[in-house]
């Protein structure tokens, strides 16, 4: 049977350098750790600004979808009073305040300023307390439709309604329509 001597000289044999081995790894766990801290780092900025562009793109829809409503309503309106010609603005018994009450496009002109938006019949939308939702309508030039004419004065006009946001860094969403006179 072959011995084995196990007082070898060779001082490696039985203590191999553990610390010289033990000092490399910890250069490399903390070598690793460092890359992983920093992919981290960049994978989480990463996620954050995908997150933020996702909210954005929400409150840009919920803006775009608040001031189509809006639209919708006002384009299914008349384009001036019944019976008139060249009257503008709200009539006699069309509160600023019921919208029940408007039959044509420019009983909605300086409507707006409520925040949260309301519905039709006043109801306060409570499922978006950080917009505001305002309307403007104006006679425009017949050759022109980039120029403001006096109130009442043309077969045009010009509906412009603003979806605005409390929230820092939202910008105003403008929803834009032009009607005549049939
Ligand atoms: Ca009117
Ligand atoms: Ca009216």
């Amino acid at each position: 049977m072959r011995r084995v001597n196990l007082q070898s000289n060779n001082k490696d044999f039985l203590n191999p350098p553990l610390n010289r081995r033990q000092g490399t790894s910890l250069v490399e766990v903390t070598v690793a750790f460092g890359l992983t801290a920093t992919i981290l780092a960049s994978l989480f900025n990463v996620f954050e600004l995908s997150h933020k562009r996702i909210i954005d793109a929400e409150s840009e829809t919920t803006a775009l979808l608040l001031a189509r409503e809006m639209m919708e309503e006002i384009l299914s309106k008349e384009f001036e009073e019944p019976g008139t010609t060249g009257r503008f603005g709200r009539d006699s018994g069309e509160s600023q305040t019921n919208r029940t009450q408007y039959d044509d496009v420019d009983d909605y002109d300086s409507y707006g300023a409520n925040s949260p938006p309301r519905d039709v019949d006043g109801t306060s939308l409570t499922n978006y307390p950080t917009y505001t939702r305002r309307v403007t309508v104006t006679n425009i030039s017949s050759t022109n439709f980039g120029l403001t004419r006096t109130d009442g004065s043309t077969p045009f006009k010009k509906i412009v309604v603003q979806v605005s946001s409390t929230v820092a860094g939202e910008s105003d969403v403008y929803l834009e329509a032009i009607v005549s006179r049939k």
